[in-house]
């Protein structure tokens, strides 16, 4: 059924949106709210929302659907699949089969600890790239590079990866590197986008989770990493029961050694951040200003702090000596009653904002940064141009319109608009920015449209939108839940991308695609194909690793219990039919694919000694093991790269030890 053949009876869509709030009300349970006739609770002290303001919201989205006849309140029976939908705007996300996609979509991919690279518009997964996780396709993890990487970056076996970060030349992508965070271990890692692989990873002292990650534009000359949870500093067992004496850090490593370079310690958490188009501000939201470790105080008050962080104050007072040295890492004090924040220069300033403020975007010329209120229904916008001067919120704010409930991520179309996630409404909301800045605060005139998401969104982006010159066209919602959209696959249901088409903003939103994804993405980065480089076959000038040629190819006994095996790997042959070590020798197995044709991968698998991996053409890869048992084991090919595939394989032979 189309979305767009029977306008809704508005009473049912009242309904509905009862209906949603309740199974919200249900979700976020809280027994001891107890739930009026006159005010809902969201369970969560403090919020109260009038049942008015609620239906309020429903009528008004109800107007804008039949004024526009739009689809913004056609719920749950937009018909969206997968594939294309035929649309009224013309609007085809549909990418021919051979055809290429427009822009590479890099997708965190939360816990999962990789990354995927989903091209858009038509959404398809091209690739993953493991980074805090590993994976035995690739072999990531397991040959000696990379495990060393995983060992010295933490030694963890898993990574919660948030927020993927393009570096910037000019405050545009330059398609070097992605910089992305691991959440869980507080580590930041960078992914090399010649070879789409994780070439360093960076464990950043006195820091638990590193929530927040951004790189500072327009240069890159940091990457900045927000620490959410308060802990001791030192968190050596000492005042480990004092919550007064726990403390949030920033961080700024540098992005071509990844060293950490300096840290500063402020009051309450940090959550999200972004920079400013000039290389002076970092802004980062925050909640738990209360400092509390429960929910109940952590949302006590109607304010909470975000922090604007003056990057070259800091690296003035690091110049001067003004820090104390932790774990090797200068810790500059940016609390608020440090000496560092009384004069005219303070290094970080602090900016009331309702209410746990979950996320900050800079807009694309730098004049605002807007911060989405989370349990408050309003964006407050930051006027980036009056913070040198003034930290008082009725100087800085430029705007806070109302743009309804759960607001948690702003994104942008270039031409003046900002796209707002609503997780508690399920919709996006489109507004704008003027219109926001010239009207009174808590105003809704400001909106424009409101898009049903299915269902409660996080991140949404559209193209390019970090940029300084956003390309618009499309938008995805991260939604965090599919519910009913897909086939059932169990209790641990994927979450649902939607693929969103904004045009140049001159357009009515349209749904155009679902696509389910699996736990759990949690923001995007969109960068034009003609940005990055790619390669398709290794240059092994690249690399330090020593190339083998076939006539390398052999076994070196390098003392007493070690070998080192040398071969070569092409179709449909290993460099040694097979070769021979003895009990209890530490085998370094290095292998080249001597292939100069892309897209031929050959694989080696050595059954019962827990090692694959892949070379892909003109790399060479190393692994080291123990034989530890006597016996024939043959290593086969695991990438199918010729007729002869099956038939590509070498044998070890392990000879008992004598006696
Ligand atoms: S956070 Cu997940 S939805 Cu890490 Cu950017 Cu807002
Ligand atoms: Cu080489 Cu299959």
């Amino acid at each position: 059924m189309s979305k767009h053949e029977t306008p809704r009876d508005p009473n049912e869509v009242l309904e509905e949106y009862e209906e949603t709030l309740d199974s919200v009300l249900a979700e976020v349970e809280s027994p001891d709210e107890a739930t009026t006739d006159d005010d809902i609770s969201l369970g969560l002290p403090g919020l109260s929302l009038g049942r008015r303001d609620f239906m309020k919201a429903g009528v008004a989205a109800g107007a804008m659907g039949s004024v526009a006849g739009c689809s913004a309140l056609s719920g749950g029976d937009s018909s969206a699949g997968s594939q294309s939908t035929p649309s009224s705007s013309g609007a085809s996300h549909t990418v021919e089969p051979g055809e290429h996609d427009e822009y590479y979509g890099f997708w965190s991919g939360g816990h999962s600890g990789e990354l995927r690279v989903i091209g858009i518009p038509s959404m398809r997964e091209l690739t993953r790239i493991p980074v805090f996780n590993t994976d035995c396709a690739s072999g990531y993890g397991f040959t000696d590079g990379t495990q060393e990487m995983l060992e010295e970056g933490g030694g963890y076996s898993w990574g919660d990866n948030h927020h993927p970060n393009l570096s910037e030349t000019d405050g545009d992508y330059d398609g070097e590197y992605l910089y992305v965070n691991d959440k869980a271990n507080g580590r930041i890692a960078r992914v090399n986008l010649t070879y789409f692989e994780t070439d360093a990873i960076t464990d950043v002292p006195n820091m638990q989770a590193i929530h927040g990650c951004c790189v500072l534009s327009p240069d890159t000359k940091y990457v900045l990493g927000n620490g959410e949870f308060r802990a001791p500093l030192p968190n050596d067992g000492t005042d480990a029961k004092n919550p007064d004496n726990y403390t949030s850090l920033f961080v700024a490593v540098d992005p071509d050694s990844m060293e950490t370079q300096w840290q500063v310690k402020v009051d309450g958490n940090l959550d999200i951040v972004d920079t400013g188009k000039e290389g002076r501000w970092a802004i980062s939201s925050a909640y738990n200003s209360e400092e509390a470790t429960d929910i109940q105080g952590m949302t006590k008050d109607d304010r909470d702090n975000v922090k604007a962080f003056d990057i070259p104050a800091i690296e003035q007072a690091v110049e001067n000596g003004n820090y104390e040295e932790v774990n090797g890492i200068p810790v500059v004090d940016g609390t608020q009653g440090s000496s560092l924040n009384q004069g005219d220069r303070p290094v970080v300033k602090y900016i009331p904002t309702p209410k746990s403020p979950h996320c900050v975007e800079v807009g694309p010329n730098g004049d605002y940064a807007f911060i989405a209120g989370k349990l408050s229904p309003t964006v407050t916008m930051l006027d980036l141009n009056a913070l040198a001067d003034s930290s008082d919120p009725d100087e800085v704010v430029a705007g806070r319109p109302r743009v309804g409930l759960g607001p948690l991520h702003t994104t942008f179309d270039g031409n003046g608009h900002a796209y707002t996630s609503l997780f508690i409404d399920s919709q996006t909301v489109k507004w704008d920015i003027q219109a926001a800045v010239e009207a009174e605060e808590g105003s809704e005139d400001s909106i424009i449209e409101k898009q049903d998401v299915h269902y409660n969104p996080g991140h949404i982006q559209a193209l390019e939108a970090m940029t300084t010159d956003p390309d618009g066209e499309w938008l995805v919602s991260l939604n965090k839940l599919s519910k009913d959209r897909f086939l059932p696959v169990g209790p641990i249901m994927p979450d649902n991308d939607q693929l969103i088409h904004i045009g140049q903003g001159e357009k009515e939103m349209e749904l155009v695609a679902d696509h389910p994804a699996y736990p759990e993405p949690h923001d995007c980065v969109f960068a034009h194909k003609d940005k990055i480089d790619a390669k398709k076959v290794y240059d092994k000038d690249d690399y330090e690793e020593t190339y083998i040629t076939e006539e390398d190819s052999g076994v070196e006994r390098t003392g007493e219990n070690s070998v080192h095996v040398k071969m070569t790997t092409k179709r449909s042959e290993f460099g040694l039919p097979d070769f021979t070590v003895q009990e209890g020798d530490e085998v370094k197995l290095s292998t080249t694919n001597i292939e100069g044709v892309q897209d031929i991968i050959h694989g080696v698998a050595i059954p019962e000694h827990d090692i694959n991996y892949a070379v892909a053409p003109q790399d060479t890869r190393e692994v080291t093991f123990t034989a530890d048992d006597p016996g024939v084991y043959w290593i086969y090919c695991t990438y199918f790269c010729s007729a002869l595939h099956l038939e590509m394989r070498s044998r070890m032979i392990v000879e008992p030890a004598e006696g």
